[in-house]
């Protein structure tokens, strides 16, 4: 243990994608010599989160674990035919439990010297961190464009602005943004995301600090407004650390088929961990796939929630399907170690969702991403995915792919993985990527930055 080094503890909310950050976060502090205290939730929605923390804990016997056994909670607005998405329910559940946090934060020694939230924790910890006279920062796990958003929210709401009409959407010091790539639950009054994005809003003003896993190349202008006060005034300074570097690389049967394919020959499909396509988008997709002519390796889910995902391959795309694509595609459905995958020299693109962290990964590995966003801060996400010059974005197709046709998904597909200019300009932003995370890069000079605060 470093002299003097701070004792942090981690509090991730629900989902991989709010997981894997902190996971990444906690070995990198580890590994610099804090003592790291990860608070893990009891039960998490998914398999795959316990399993994720199981094995984390059980490869990092550094870094200690406090177990925090939330109270069960169900959402009294939901309507039965819509039922509410799992992990908004368990985001509400977290916070409806927050009080429970200071006797078991406070038992811990040696005494803390900080915590690291999630966003989603953001109105329930900070009566704990005042309690506690420890100063709490939000490891926030999407990109600084999202994160203007929900600064900026609280007072759309305070003032009672509608946004119904306008196609336009402001945020003070941003380039306007098309309504559009908002996300959809914002527009319903009573949906469980707008209230728990108003709340976070109003709480991360009250954060010590905010670390974000993006960097300075990616978003330079967002960072800098969000840091110059414009946005809301009062929010605490915003320091780019990304993009977060795994802890370990996995394996699977998927690295000895991909290492039998040409080099950058390869699409590599996925839609996140907390995405399933309906029956129709699999097969126009599974169609586009095919008349794309390209190799592909699929990541298939048929259910939100992973224990509840039971449909084999053949029962979600076809018997025939699988046969006419055998030589040139693979599908799975079980986890893969997608930081390995687009490291891997056959992949030549990514069909993304644009989950940020998918976004972070693919610029590390300078992989070019077609965006196909699905919901929530996703068209935020792709439209920096499109800016940067790490990919395309074809706006038109919307939220998902309702209407879409195999047809049109095949063409686009071609036209990207044939784009030679758009495989420089994804190296270049590879290269910017690594750079910042690498010793003396700007990412690597924020997170010394917070560890030395953390310190005192
Ligand atoms: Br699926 C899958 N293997 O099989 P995002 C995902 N991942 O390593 P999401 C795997 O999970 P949110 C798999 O590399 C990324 O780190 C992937 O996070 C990894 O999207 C993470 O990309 C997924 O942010 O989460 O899952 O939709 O909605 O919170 O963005």
């Amino acid at each position: 243990r470093m002299e003097n080094s701070p004792h942090v503890a981690l509090l991730p909310s629900a989902g991989m994608g709010h997981l894997t950050p902190f996971l990444r976060l906690a070995a990198t502090l580890a590994g610099r010599g804090c003592t790291v205290t990860l608070v893990v939730t009891h039960p998490t929605v998914s398999l795959t989160e316990s399993q994720h923390i199981t094995h984390f804990l059980s490869t990092h016997p550094q870094v200690h674990s406090l177990n925090f056994h939330i109270l069960p909670f169900d959402d009294p607005i939901t309507d039965n035919s819509i039922p509410t998405d799992p992990f908004f329910l368990q985001f509400e559940a977290i916070q409806r439990s927050g009080h429970l946090l200071p006797p078991l934060l406070s038992s811990l020694s040696p005494p803390l010297s900080s915590l690291v939230t999630d966003i989603m924790l953001a109105p329930t910890i900070d009566p704990v961190s005042t309690h506690l006279c420890l100063p709490n920062y939000v490891l926030f796990t999407s990109c600084a464009k999202m994160l203007a958003l929900v600064a900026h929210f609280p007072t759309v709401s305070d003032k009672g602005i509608s946004i119904d009409l306008d196609p336009n959407f402001d945020i003070p010091g941003l380039p306007t943004l098309p309504k559009s790539w908002l996300p959809p639950p914002l527009f319903d009054q009573t949906h469980i995301f707008r209230r728990l994005l108003i709340s976070n809003g109003r709480g991360l003003i009250k954060a010590k600090g905010i670390l974000t896993n993006t960097f300075q190349a990616l978003e330079s202008e967002t960072l800098a407004t969000l840091n110059d006060g414009k946005i809301v005034s009062g929010l605490p300074p915003v320091l780019a650390i990304g993009p977060l570097e795994p802890y370990e690389y996995g394996q699977g049967p998927w690295i000895s088929w991909l290492s039998a394919q040409p080099a950058g020959s390869v699409m590599y499909v996925s839609f996140g961990s907390r995405t399933a396509l309906s029956k129709e988008e699999i097969r126009e997709l599974g169609d586009g796939l095919e008349k794309s002519g390209v190799r592909f390796l699929w990541v298939l889910k048929g259910n939100k929630v992973d224990k509840e995902d039971s449909q084999e391959i053949e029962d979600l795309v076809g018997y025939d399907f699988l046969k006419r694509v055998k030589n040139r595609g693979l599908i799975v459905k079980d986890w893969v170690d997608q930081w390995v995958i687009l490291e891997h020299v056959a992949i030549g693109g990514f069909l993304s969702h644009c989950g940020w962290n998918s976004v972070t990964e693919a610029a590390w590995h300078g992989v070019p991403v077609l965006a196909w966003p699905q919901h929530g801060d996703q068209k935020l996400n792709a439209s920096i995915v499109k800016s940067s010059g790490l990919g395309l974005w074809e706006e038109s197709w919307g939220w998902g792919g309702e209407k879409l046709k195999g047809e049109e998904i095949g063409k686009r597909i071609r036209e990207f993985m044939e784009n030679e200019e758009l495989k420089k300009k994804a190296t270049n932003v590879g290269e910017e990527a690594r750079k910042a995370a690498g010793k003396g890069g700007n990412s690597e000079k924020a997170l010394i930055e917070f560890m030395q605060t953390s310190k005192k």
